[in-house]
C-alpha cells in the first residue's frame, strides 16, 4: 500500500508495527485525507495477527500541530455534520491493540487528542501539549474536554481549554497525562521499546486488559468490577493462561502464542 500522509512500517520489530504521520511542513495538521490513511492502517493493522502492538509517532518538531484549519474554515455546520469526520476518530477508539504515541514537539488540538487516543504516551522533553481551539474560536471537538480531565483532573484541564495555554512534557509528566519523557533523541526509541515489551506480552490478555481499563472511565466500579471478572475467567479459555502458569511453576520463560 502508498500513502500519502503517512508512513508506514508493519515491522519496526517482530510483532511491532510503527505509523509516522508526514506531512511535516503543515506541522502534520491533520487533514481529513490523512486520517483517512490513519485509521484505514489501524484497523488493518487490529486485523493483523503479526502485529500486536502499534507506535504512533510525528516528527521531531510536531505530533500534530491540531486538526487542518485550512480544512475547516470555511465549513458550516452542516458541512461539518455531513463529513461525519468523527466517525474515523471512533475507529482508533475502537482499536483492539494497544497503541502508543511517540510525541516530540506540538501535540496541540486534534493532535493532543491523537496522543489521548492512544493507550501510552512516550514524550519527548521538546513535547508541547495543548488545546489552543478556544484561541481560533471554538473548542476541543475529539475527546480533548472529556478525556484531559480524566488525565490531569479538573483545574489544569479548565486552564489548558479556556485559556489555550499548553503544557510541557516535565507538567503533562506531572500531571499523569503521559507515561515519560525522554531526551528528543530517544523518544521513538523509548515508544518502540514500550511496545517491544508489550508485544512480549500474551496478546489476549493485553487486549482483554485494555479493554478492561478503558471500561473504568465509562462505568460504575460495580459495572467495572463485573467486566474485569469476566475477563479475567475468558482468559482461562487460552492457551497462554496454562502456557503462562505452567512455565512459572517450571522455572522457564513462557512461550505465548496468542491463543
Ligand atoms: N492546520 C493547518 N495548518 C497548520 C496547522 C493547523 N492546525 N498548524 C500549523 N500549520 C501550518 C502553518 O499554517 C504553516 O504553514 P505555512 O508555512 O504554509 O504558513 C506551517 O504549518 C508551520 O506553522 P507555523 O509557521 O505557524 O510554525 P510556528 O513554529 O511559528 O508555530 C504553532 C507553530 C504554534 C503550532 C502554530 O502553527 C499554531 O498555532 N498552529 C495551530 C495550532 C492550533 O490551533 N491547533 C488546533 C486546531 S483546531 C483542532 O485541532 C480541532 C480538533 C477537533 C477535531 C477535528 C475533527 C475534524
Amino acid at each position: 500500500m502508498s500513502f500519502e500522509f503517512i508512513v508506514v512500517n508493519r515491522q519496526v520489530r517482530p510483532h511491532v508495527a510503527h505509523i509516522r504521520l508526514n506531512r511535516p511542513k503543515e506541522l502534520n495538521a491533520l487533514n481529513s485525507a490523512m486520517m483517512g490513511e490513519l485509521t484505514g492502517e489501524l484497523k488493518e493493522m487490529d486485523r493483523d495477527p503479526e502485529v500486536r502492538a502499534v507506535v504512533l509517532s510525528g516528527d521531531e518538531r510536531a505530533f500534530a500541530a491540531g486538526a487542518d484549519i485550512r480544512e475547516m474554515a470555511e465549513r458550516s455546520a452542516i458541512d461539518m455534520y455531513r463529513a461525519d469526520l468523527f466517525s474515523q476518530w471512533e475507529l482508533i477508539r475502537r482499536m483492539k491493540k494497544p497503541i502508543i504515541a511517540a510525541v516530540s514537539g506540538f501535540a496541540l488540538g486534534g493532535g493532543c487528542e491523537l496522543a489521548m487516543l492512544c493507550d501510552l504516551i512516550v514524550a519527548s522533553e521538546t513535547a508541547r501539549f495543548g488545546q489552543p481551539e478556544i484561541l481560533i474560536g471554538v473548542m476541543p471537538g475529539a475527546g480533548g474536554t472529556q478525556r484531559l480531565p480524566r488525565a490531569v483532573g479538573k483545574a489544569i484541564a479548565m486552564e489548558m481549554i479556556l485559556t489555550g495555554t499548553p503544557i510541557n512534557a516535565e507538567q503533562a509528566l506531572a500531571a499523569g497525562l503521559i507515561n515519560r519523557v525522554v531526551p528528543v533523541e530517544l523518544f521513538l526509541e523509548e515508544a518502540i521499546q514500550l511496545a517491544v515489551k508489550i508485544s512480549e506480552m500474551p496478546p489476549l490478555a493485553v487486549r482483554l486488559a485494555k479493554e478492561s481499563v478503558l471500561k473504568a472511565f465509562e462505568t460504575s466500579l460495580e459495572e467495572g468490577l463485573q467486566y474485569e471478572r469476566k475477563n479475567f475467567y475468558l482468559l482461562f479459555a487460552s492457551g497462554d493462561q496454562k502456557e503462562g502458569m505452567r512455565a512459572f511453576i517450571e522455572k522457564r520463560k513462557p512461550r505465548f502464542k496468542g491463543e
